[in-house]
């Protein structure tokens, strides 16, 4: 079972990913993995952090001579902001400790960890949460969703993103989409393919920036040639749409997932909803056979039918707002307003490629549980053997 682990906060010396179960033989180089990690960074709306920091990624483990061992990869991403927090962050004991140190925050912001972690670790300062809670982590998700696409490629999956919905306005998405969605919308500023929509939105975080507030959006998430038959309808914890939508919503300021336009299809009929089946000859990976429509987004009853998976994520507004909302001092039990600490206006952008991420690791646990396979050689002749079986299944495979 492919596994994940992270660790690291926000300030602290660096961010760390431990990704187990990949297969020996995999070509992978650190370019692989900075290619993404320099695509988090960019975006439109986002503070001075992203200034000082050039996310890299430093092998420590499982990769050799540019191949994957088979055993856990170990990646570290320094944080460049490091130097100028140690003393904040120094995991040693200093003069003064326990007590709070410098730049405690006792004034906690609605929306974010700060107050329910503190009650619920027992800590006098919430940065003790909040370090671990920020949003940097995800350089570590990255660096590993990255190894998982390298993976992915290998069969011929492709996994991209762009940003439909930022601060009140709606880009328009173009029919079809562009061939390499993301290089396209790597060069928006908002990751956004309607340059219309992407100059109100830049207008919108203007204007955002001025009156200290924060703003949310949506991406939506496709990934292409993922095989039928991954995931499984049998139990509830192995339906990949369950496992996905988790994914998802377990980024920083997710608090909506969609699956295809999921909430529109609960408004219509039946008729109007589920994609008629026909032949398609020369597609083995899919049985012969495609759907005439995508409104399940590649996935029924927990399973891929062989149609591009569609994935959307909503983000709310960033919580640390620079005009602060009222809170309650922990500290003193007084009325205060909540702490105002450097951070983004906007991170929608980012959280598109975190999303591919999320999802490139979750297709490959998916594929690695279906294919197995120690070396990568194993794996592919254990995928060619299924697709060659499934393109003779439906009426003899005359597709
Ligand atoms: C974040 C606050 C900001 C963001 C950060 C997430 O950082 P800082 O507190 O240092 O100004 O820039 O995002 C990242 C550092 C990153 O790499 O994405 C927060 O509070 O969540």
């Amino acid at each position: 079972m492919l596994s994940l682990h992270t660790a690291g906060e926000s300030h602290g010396p660096a961010l760390l990913a431990i990704l187990e179960g990949m297969p020996a033989g995999l070509p992978l180089l650190a370019a692989d993995v900075d290619a993404d990690l320099a695509r988090r960074q960019q975006g439109y709306g986002r503070g001075r952090r992203m200034k000082i920091e050039r996310d890299a990624v430093e092998f420590l483990g499982g990769v050799r001579a540019g191949q994957t061992l088979g055993s856990p990869i170990a990646m570290r991403i320094a944080n460049l902001d490091w130097k100028n927090w140690e003393e904040i962050m120094d995991p040693a004991p200093r003069e003064g400790d326990p007590a709070p140190r410098k730049r405690a925050i006792t004034r906690p912001r609605p929306g974010h960890v700060d107050l329910s972690g503190v009650l619920k670790y027992d800590r006098a300062d919430a940065r003790d949460m909040l370090e671990r809670a920020s949003a940097r982590e995800t350089a570590a998700r990255t660096a590993a969703g990255a190894v998982c696409r390298r993976f992915l490629r290998e069969f011929d999956i492709r996994i991209a993103s762009h940003v439909i919905h930022l601060g009140g306005i709606d880009a328009r998405r173009p029919d079809p989409l562009p061939d390499d969605l993301n290089a396209a919308a790597d060069a928006s500023p908002l990751r956004t393919l309607d340059a219309e929509a992407e100059r109100s939105m830049v207008a919108a975080i203007d204007a955002a920036q001025k009156s200290g507030n924060t703003l949310g959006g949506i991406v939506e998430v496709i990934c292409w040639g993922a095989p039928v038959g991954l995931g499984s309808h049998v139990s509830w914890d192995r339906k990949l749409d369950g496992r996905l939508a988790a994914a998802l919503m377990s980024i920083p300021a997710v608090k909506g997932v969609e699956i295809g336009p999921g909430f529109e299809n609960a408004r219509k009929s039946g008729a109007e909803v589920h994609d008629e089946i026909e032949l398609a000859a020369g597609r083995a990976r899919t049985g012969n056979v495609r759907r005439r429509t995508n409104r399940a987004g590649g996935l029924e009853a927990g399973v891929t039918n062989g149609e591009p998976i569609v994935l959307r994520a909503a983000m709310k507004p960033i919580s640390t707002l620079m005009r602060p909302l009222a809170t309650v001092d922990f500290a003193t039990g007084e009325t205060a307003q909540a702490v105002a600490e450097r951070s983004d206006v906007t991170a929608v952008p980012a959280m598109g490629v975190i999303a591919e991420a999320m999802t490139a690791y979750i297709v490959a646990q998916a594929m690695l549980e279906k294919f197995g396979g120690d070396s990568l050689g194993e794996t592919k002749r254990n995928y060619d053997g299924y697709v060659a079986h499934i393109g003779k299944r439906v009426g003899g495979g005359r597709g």
